[in-house]
């Protein structure tokens, strides 16, 4: 495999951009196609360098990034696997994490990224239902994960380290470094992302080389992405501080810096101190809002270290106005938030600069996600199926070449939740006003979104219900200043039986991802109800809303 070369005190390197930019993008119809055409000519040039724990950093150069893609590529295709297989991957962020989602596309295959929280019942679900030809697990869950892979029908179960060691890239720097890319259509496969429903098991939205191929694009000139507008001229630089098994670091993040040919500086797990430190040297940032009010606790953060900066962008979850007005007497930047999910990818965008579609006007409303990006097309319906007008609150659909193409194996539930006429019913509640700008105000799923990540209470109170002694549970998402909304268990014990809350959770925690874990629990005597007897969640938000605020 490539190595990477390592520099001792991390300077700023240069991006090597030469403004080729791949004129052919939108054209091509294999995503890692019209992401390699976009690389700068000069392939020795920075794609990556990673800040390191030691202060130290690696550096990759588009030609590792080609060549790497290429070996892994080339080690599928040894195994004959069957077309647009499913490669599943729960690794720590790295670099290589990073190649090994590029070599699945270039080999044509389906890339299902899966958060490295997630437990053994949790895998074994997402591996039964998705069945994978390849699986790729850190070497510490290799022994479990590996049963349950086999047990599934998986062909190889490979290896990745965040230390570039493990048996994937062992056997890949056996093969050869040139490979030519599977042709893809636009309709193809490209990626698996599961998401909890609000009721029964996740579903896996599937994404295709065209749904993400044209949301990039739109990004790349929504964004105003610049091979020469960086510092001294050079082109943009990425902080790139997200995961990448979720659309916010793996599809809008590292699409948006490589259909750009600009560098990243990439940071394993968010750090604040470490990005404060790194934003000189770098032009855009994306984060979720949690992201954002971890900075701003940090006394680093001025106007001289956001000196370089050209963009903050922020979504997954609501930013609230107060993070938003913060931040820009803070920084003298506006932060610009876009909304987006995994069945859509990024859906609308405030305004980097005049939009022609709305006036040229060029405001980032706080506490609004902007206008409908070009090519994608909203409406608000109300419960009947009524198209509501603006300004009235209801049901937001979306229609647009970003929009999935359904649910793996699930044909009943995408058609749930699509209308009749096509359109893709987002379960989000908002409204459009007269200018075009889009504010969401609540959900009609029942959803938390704790940090930008998702939790379903109807999974957590599946997993309550089942523990001994327990009657019925409710799981209610409050106010919290870190991660914006977390999740409050309520639970009613059976007659004679004796719960403590302590107990509750630690059950939780040997099956859940930690994130999905209830930050606080009570056992009480009854829900209320309305009087058709359903549990009044609405009652339990209110009662518990400041427990954490
Ligand atoms: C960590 N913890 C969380 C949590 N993250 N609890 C609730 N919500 C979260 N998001 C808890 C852990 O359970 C643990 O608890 C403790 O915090 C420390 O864990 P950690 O892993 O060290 O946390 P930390 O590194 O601080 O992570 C926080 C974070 C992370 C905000 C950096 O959650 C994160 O990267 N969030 C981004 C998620 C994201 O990328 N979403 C995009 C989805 S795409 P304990 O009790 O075990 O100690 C999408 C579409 C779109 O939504 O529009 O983009
Ligand atoms: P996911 O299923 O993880 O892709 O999450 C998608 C959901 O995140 C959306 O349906 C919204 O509810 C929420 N979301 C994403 N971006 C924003 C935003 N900027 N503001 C409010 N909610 C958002």
């Amino acid at each position: 495999m490539p190595s990477p070369s390592k520099s001792s005190n991390g300077s700023n390197g240069s991006n090597g951009s030469n403004g080729s930019n791949g004129s052919n993008a939108a054209n091509a119809s294999n995503l890692f196609v019209a992401l390699r055409d976009a690389f700068p000519a000069d392939l020795d040039g920075i794609a990556i360098e990673t800040v390191e724990d030691d202060g130290s950093s690696l550096r990759y150069s588009w030609r590792d990034l080609d060549r790497a893609t290429a070996m892994i590529a080339n080690l599928f295709e040894g195994l004959a696997l069957p077309p647009a297989s499913r490669i599943a991957v729960q690794v720590e962020k790295s670099v290589e994490a990073a190649m090994l989602y590029l070599a699945t596309l270039r080999a044509g295959h389906v890339f299902l990224p899966l958060n490295t929280a997630y437990q053994s019942a949790e895998i074994e679900y997402f591996i039964g239902n998705a069945e994978p030809a390849v699986v790729v697990c850190s070497a510490r869950n290799f022994g479990w994960v590996s049963k349950i892979a086999f047990k599934a029908g998986t062909q190889a179960v490979f290896t990745l380290n965040d230390n570039r060691t493990g048996s994937l890239l062992e056997r890949a720097a056996h093969c050869s470094d040139r490979h030519t890319p599977a042709p893809r259509q636009a309709d193809d496969l490209a990626a698996i992302l599961y998401t909890s429903g609000t009721t029964g098991r996740s579903k896996g939205a599937m994404l295709t080389h065209g749904n993400l191929l044209s949301n990039a694009v739109v990004l790349k000139d929504y964004w105003g992405w610049t091979a020469t507008g960086g510092p001294g001229g050079r082109g943009d630089v990425l902080i790139h501080a997200l995961p990448i098994f979720h659309v916010h670091g793996l599809f809008v993040a590292l699409h948006g810096a490589l259909l750009n040919g600009s560098k990243m500086i990439w940071l394993s797990k968010f750090d604040p101190k470490t990005v404060v430190r790194k934003l000189p040297e770098a032009t855009v940032f994306m984060g979720v809002p949690t992201l954002y009010v971890r900075l701003l606790a940090e006394p680093g953060l001025t106007r001289d270290a956001v000196r370089s900066m050209r963009l903050f962008i922020a979504g997954s979850a609501p930013l609230l106005l107060e993070t938003f007005n913060h931040w820009r007497e803070r920084t003298g930047h506006t932060i610009l938030e876009r909304y987006g999910m995994s069945e859509t990818a990024m859906l609308t965008s405030n305004p980097y600069g005049p939009d022609a579609r709305y006036g040229h006007q060029a405001e980032r409303r706080g506490g609004t996600v902007g206008f409908a990006l070009p090519g994608v097309r909203l409406r608000v319906q109300d419960d009947g199926g009524r198209d509501l007008p603006v300004g009235e609150i209801g049901g937001i659909q979306v229609q647009g070449p970003n929009v999935f193409k359904g649910y793996w194996r699930m044909p009943e539930k995408t058609a749930e939740e699509f209308t009749a006429d096509g359109w893709f019913k987002t379960g989000d509640v908002g409204q459009i006003d007269a200018r075009g700008y889009v504010t969401i105000v609540g959900r009609s799923k029942d959803l938390i979104i704790s940090g930008g990540y998702n939790v379903y209470p109807a999974e957590i109170e599946g997993y309550i219900n089942e523990l001994p002694g327990v009657a019925e549970s409710a799981v209610v998402g409050v106010p919290h200043p870190d991660f914006g909304e977390v999740g409050v268990a309520v639970v009613i014990a059976k007659p004679g039986a004796m719960l403590q809350p302590e107990q509750i959770v630690a059950a939780l925690k040997s099956k859940l991802a930690n994130f999905k874990i209830p930050k606080k629990c009570f056992v009480v005597p009854e829900l209320p109800r309305n009087t058709m007897g359903k549990v009044q969640k609405n009652l339990l938000r209110e009662q518990h809303q400041a427990l954490f605020v």
